[in-house]
């Protein structure tokens, strides 16, 4: 059966050419809500493919009640409280508990990092008082003025998402609002500010960032100009929804930049590499595939395409998918090709690859998603777990490459499917994980990372993705009426208001989980953009009104422009807001500063 796997992949590769690859038009509705798969089924697998597919779907028929589920999110609470209340009690305020010793250490940077992208779920499980107290001790405690190299990657998609999603839930956790909100706030400002602290990055000549910047000097003379694929495109969900919350466009403007310098790199049959320099623009890593290194960008494009209802970021994707779709999948599988040639370099999936399904399902190709997921189960159930890399011809794990970090990506996908289809499978594998995890990975001070699955020796680190994302979705798989699943629709999932006299419907549109599942609201991102708009009109008159003022006091010279202005504020330096920074202000009292402009001037 292997080796006839290898025979068929290889097969496919030759007859790769010969695919036909049919030009398709989607309108951009369309191409949300329709399945725009490719690719024929002329390369699937017949008879254990297709075996092995009902044998899962066959496991599936069991069906799960509503006791069953509520049984198993205390089950899922009672996991996060273990691991959070030993990250409390043994690590705080470093970034990570470490499970073995019963200590801490700090990882990503010294922000406290576990407890930042832990406090949206304390809300997912309906802790508000914890949520509040959390969210005023990282407001006291946390400093982004430090002398530490962060990467920019990790801290934006943790960190600023974490605190970008707060900010939003912040008024359904019942905490008290600054008027305002949710254009402005306490952490939002605290995103803000991490994020300020990752603009010395894209000052690059291609736009595209460094990996890594030091948080209080920016770059590093000496730091090295490549970096990975998703390190380029993994920002425009944080930098956008910071943008249009806070009315400065800086941060959007150098996502964009960034994702329109990579899609230029592609190669002649559409796909990125692994690794590239930003200040050369030559790819260093040439292989092509959807994990380690490249998967948020083509996450990032697909959900920035939806929360920003952008028809550039949708069209970028639809192309790279009909290039992997064409050249990395074999049997629903997606394998590692060479970006120029499209030969088969790796035939390994990776457990990162897993977020893959749930993407599809976003995108209405459900068939394609369900089968894709099947294979990737069926790895989970051969080892508990989904190790790191797994070899497809070979059916095994690869060398040194046999551990479980407790990642949360096929959680995540069988969160979407069990939403799209209400196939109980994926209710089973949540089940699975829950169990595998307590019985692996269960210490007494947490969990902790499996070095190998064959063995289940574990290793001394508890990542903070697993309470930010594998216990979210967990959590969330057995709760479909949750009102992040809703936009308003279900359960509890009651709209929210906000904004100037409680213009704002929040939480209308749904919610768009950044890649380290923090939920962005995009109705309060069209909220603020609204009021935005109204303040840059009221500057412009007051700044025409001001001129004219000055022309008429005084001759100047009149060719002088604005002095260009850094993005990035100097160390220690803090950012004051702009004269006109209420954004919710009801109109009747702009036209009372417009009052107040003039009588100031007489
Ligand atoms: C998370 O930090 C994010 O999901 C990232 O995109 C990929 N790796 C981890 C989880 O596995």
């Amino acid at each position: 059966m292997r080796t006839s796997f290898t025979s068929r992949f290889l097969t496919a590769a030759q007859q790769r050419q010969e695919v036909i690859r049919a030009p398709v038009f989607h309108s951009f509705i369309g191409a949300l809500f329709s399945s725009v798969s490719l690719r024929g089924l002329s390369m699937r697998a017949p008879g254990c493919v297709a075996l092995l597919v009902w044998l899962l779907n066959d496991a599936a028929a069991r069906q799960f009640t509503e006791e069953e589920m509520s049984g198993i999110r205390q089950r899922i609470k009672s996991m996060f409280y273990h691991a959070y209340n030993s990250y409390l009690d043994n690590a705080f305020p470093y970034d990570e508990l470490r499970p073995l010793t019963c200590d801490g250490q700090d990882t990503w940077g010294s922000f406290s990092l576990t407890l930042i992208d832990a406090l949206d779920t304390l809300l997912v499980l309906g802790n508000r008082t914890e949520f509040e107290r959390v969210a005023s001790l990282l407001q006291d405690t946390v400093d982004f003025d430090i002398d530490v190299n962060a990467s920019v990657f990790e801290t934006n998609i943790r960190v600023v998402g974490g605190l970008l999603s707060a900010h939003l839930l912040a008024g359904r956790a019942g905490m008290e609002l600054e008027s305002g909100w949710p254009c402005s706030g306490p952490l939002l400002r605290m995103a803000e500010d991490a994020a300020r602290k990752l603009l010395p990055a894209f000052q690059t000549p291609t736009g595209m960032p460094y990996g890594t910047v030091n948080l209080l000097h920016g770059v590093s003379p000496t730091e090295t100009p490549v970096t990975c694929t998703a390190g380029v495109g993994t920002f425009i969900l944080e930098f956008a929804t910071l943008s249009r919350l806070t009315g400065d466009a800086t941060f959007e403007n150098v996502a964009r930049r960034a994702l329109r310098a990579l899609w230029k790199t592609r190669s002649d049959i559409g796909l990125v590499g692994n690794h590239i320099d930003i200040v050369s623009k030559k790819w260093v890593a040439q292989d092509a595939g959807i994990g380690a290194g490249v998967d948020s960008y083509f996450e990032y494009l697909v959900k920035g395409a939806i929360m920003l209802q952008d028809e550039e970021l949708l069209n970028m994707f639809l192309e790279y998918d009909r290039a992997i779709q064409n050249y990395t999948r074999f049997d629903d599988w997606y394998l590692w090709v060479h970006m120029h040639k499209g030969t088969v370099s790796m035939p390994v999936f990776q457990s990162l690859e897993a977020f893959w399904p749930g993407l599809q399902s976003l995108l209405g190709n459900l068939d394609s998603a369900v089968r894709t997921f099947q294979n990737y189960y069926s790895v989970w159930r051969q080892f508990g777990g989904l190790p790191e890399f797994y070899s497809i011809p070979q059916g095994y794990t690869v060398d040194k490459r046999e551990g479980y970090p407790l990642r949360p990506e096929l959680i995540e996908s069988a969160m979407y499917l069990f939403r799209a289809t209400g196939d109980h499978t994926y209710l089973q594998l949540g089940l699975d994980a829950l169990e595998s995890i307590e019985r692996i990975a269960k210490t007494p001070c947490g969990y902790a990372s499996v070095k190998d699955l064959r063995d289940h020796q574990l290793d001394n680190r508890m990542e903070s993705f697993f309470l930010a994302e594998t216990i979210k979705y967990l959590y969330l798989l057995f709760d479909p009426t949750h009102f992040l699943h809703g936009g308003g629709t279900e359960g509890d999932g009651s709209w929210e208001e906000g904004g100037e006299g409680g213009q704002c419907v929040l939480g209308a549109g749904g919610f768009i989980f950044n890649t380290e599942a923090h939920p962005l609201d995009p109705a309060a991102l069209y909220c603020c953009s609204r009021h935005t708009q109204d303040r840059r009109e009221l500057r412009d008159i007051l700044i025409n009104l001001s001129q004219h003022d000055r022309q008429s006091k005084q001759p100047t010279k009149e060719t002088e422009g604005p002095a260009p202005e850094s993005i990035a504020l100097k160390p220690g330096e803090k950012k004051t807001p702009p004269p006109l920074s209420c954004p919710v202000q009801p109109f009747s009292a702009r036209l009372s500063i417009l009052g107040q402009v003039f009588s100031d001037n007489t």
